[in-house]
């Protein structure tokens, strides 16, 4: 901590004016949260005016939410802090100069999800951007989910290149990741605990007195900038290892001819003082923006900011490996939709195969990153005719998407189920046999959704991911 930083902040006293640049799914409801906090007296959410989103700029100066689906309390809060005129939507990144502290939500995707890459030209120009109107006694704030190392290596350069003035000198520098869901974002805001980790400790201090005033149930958890980029990307890495451990098992179960739920049912009993199970659920594969990248974030940290690794030279890391496990379930469905046609003379080629699911997470229309996809290409590349149904996804590039699941069973050879929305919970097997025109119709349960023998009695060929007790049973005729 530098006394100059110090004396700089005292000067400028309390935070009163906030920017928060990216007006996106978590920019939109930090934004409004801070500019409901009365001590904030003025809180601008720059946004580009891009032809892909400027148009959110007159939106949310009306008040409205042009975030898709539903986020319980934030519009009228939105209309609440425009009219209270404490919330003002702009593309003139000039005004920055104007801010005490400017937080960052922009979104970090692979630039090519082949190589791994993240894609941080937006952040970047973001920086640039805060940069380039940086004041000293400012405090900059990443909320993005970003490789360890970055805060403290490019973002700091970045920022001292544009505006001249040393971080932990001149300004304050944090990174506190959000933890947001879509669908509770105002929610995950205020309860979650919230990670706050400056470069130095008046950095982390000008941060917590940005985040702690929106915080209800949540705490603050104090600790240093890369801490807090290996924890946000840490705790995305360890639920997809969980996930991965169960896709294992799953696997080893089928292999022994064993039903997987039996066994989570059991391992989940062993319950007790400081006893911990924290098994998950196997299923068609790992979708969605978090993680099928955080991992990779986790992993090039490593690389780029750690030093003497002490790690078998060459071998995957068990997070690596778990990615792979996870990204191996969609092929997985693959072979057991061949093996499950091969049981009754037919191949894939030339076979119809009804796809039921398409977005990466049950009842939702989020289809980014989505297993099904892998899987679908599989079933493309091996000549069968796919088609899709999803009740909630709108549309996909290049995939058809039916609303109408009798349209897309009618003449099915092969039925797959991808996602566990609500409504395959209860599809009537004699119906979809009928719909089928088949004597034995393929059934593949790639989320544990339908009961085997309610099908199997009816003549299906079912395999389920994890049911091993039942992927070779007898075919009723
Ligand atoms: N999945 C399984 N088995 C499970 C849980 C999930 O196969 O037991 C699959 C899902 O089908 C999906 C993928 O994993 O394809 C991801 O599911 P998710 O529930 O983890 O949802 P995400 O990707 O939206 O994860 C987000 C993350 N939140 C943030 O990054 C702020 C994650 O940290 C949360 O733990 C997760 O939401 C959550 O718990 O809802």
């Amino acid at each position: 901590m530098t006394d100059k930083l110090q004396s700089l902040l005292m000067k400028r006293g309390p935070i009163r004016k906030i920017g928060v640049i990216g007006m996106g799914y978590v920019g939109i409801p930090a934004a409004a949260l801070f500019a409901d906090v009365q001590k904030f007296d003025l809180v601008l959410g720059f946004q580009r005016a891009s032809s892909s989103s400027g148009y959110k700029i007159d939106m949310l100066n009306k008040g409205e939410c042009p975030l898709k689906g539903n986020e319980p309390g934030l519009e009228e809060l939105l209309s609440k802090v425009v009219k209270a005129e404490k919330f003002k939507c702009t593309s003139d990144f000039s005004k920055i100069s104007e801010m005490d502290a400017v937080a960052l939500a922009i979104q970090t995707p692979f630039a090519n999800p082949k190589d791994l890459e993240p894609d941080f030209g937006a952040l970047n120009e973001g920086i640039r951007n805060a940069g380039k109107y940086l004041r000293p006694g400012m405090l900059v704030v990443l909320e993005s989910t970003i490789t360890p190392g970055t805060t403290d290596g490019m973002a700091r350069q970045i920022l001292e290149e544009e505006s001249g003035l040393v971080a932990g000198e001149d300004f304050a520098l944090a990174h506190a990741p959000e933890r947001v869901m879509v669908g509770r974002l105002l929610k995950n805001i205020q309860e979650h605990d919230r990670i706050v980790g400056g470069i130095d400790d008046a950095s982390t201090q000008r941060a917590v007195e940005l985040y702690a005033p929106v915080l209800t149930k949540g705490k603050i958890i104090k600790m240093t900038a890369t801490a807090a980029e290996v924890t946000k990307t840490a705790e995305n890495t360890f639920r997809d290892l969980q996930i991965a451990a169960v896709n294992q098992l799953a696997l080893y179960c089928e292999a022994m001819g064993v039903n997987v739920y039996d066994v989570r049912a059991g391992i989940d009993s062993l319950k007790g003082e400081g006893i911990t199970r924290a098994i998950l659920w196997p299923g068609a594969g790992v979708g969605g923006h978090c993680l099928t990248k955080d991992t990779y974030h986790l992993e090039r940290g490593v690389k780029v900011r750690g030093s003497n690794l002490d790690y078998p030279e060459g071998a995957d890391s068990i997070y690596v490996l778990a990615r792979k496990v996870n990204d191996f379930m969609p092929r997985h469905m693959f072979n057991l939709t061949v093996s499950a046609l091969d049981r009754i003379g037919k191949s894939l080629k030339g076979s119809n195969v009804a796809m039921l699911g398409w977005a990466f997470i049950n009842d939702s229309d989020d289809a980014r990153n989505p297993p099904s996809e892998a899987y679908r290409d599989l079933l493309l590349d091996a000549g069968a005719k796919v088609t899709v149904h999803d009740p909630h996804v709108l549309s996909y590039p290049d995939v058809e998407l039916y609303r109408d699941i009798d349209e897309v069973v009618r003449g099915a050879d092969c039925i797959a189920v991808m996602t566990a929305h609500s409504n395959y919970f209860d599809l009537d097997p004699a119906r979809i046999k009928e719909l089928t025109g088949q004597k034995n119709p393929v059934i593949i349960d790639g989320r544990n959704v339908v009961a085997p023998d309610r099908y199997i009695d009816l003549g299906f060929v079912y395999k389920g991911i994890g049911r091993g007790d039942k992927n070779s049973h007898d075919i009723r005729v």
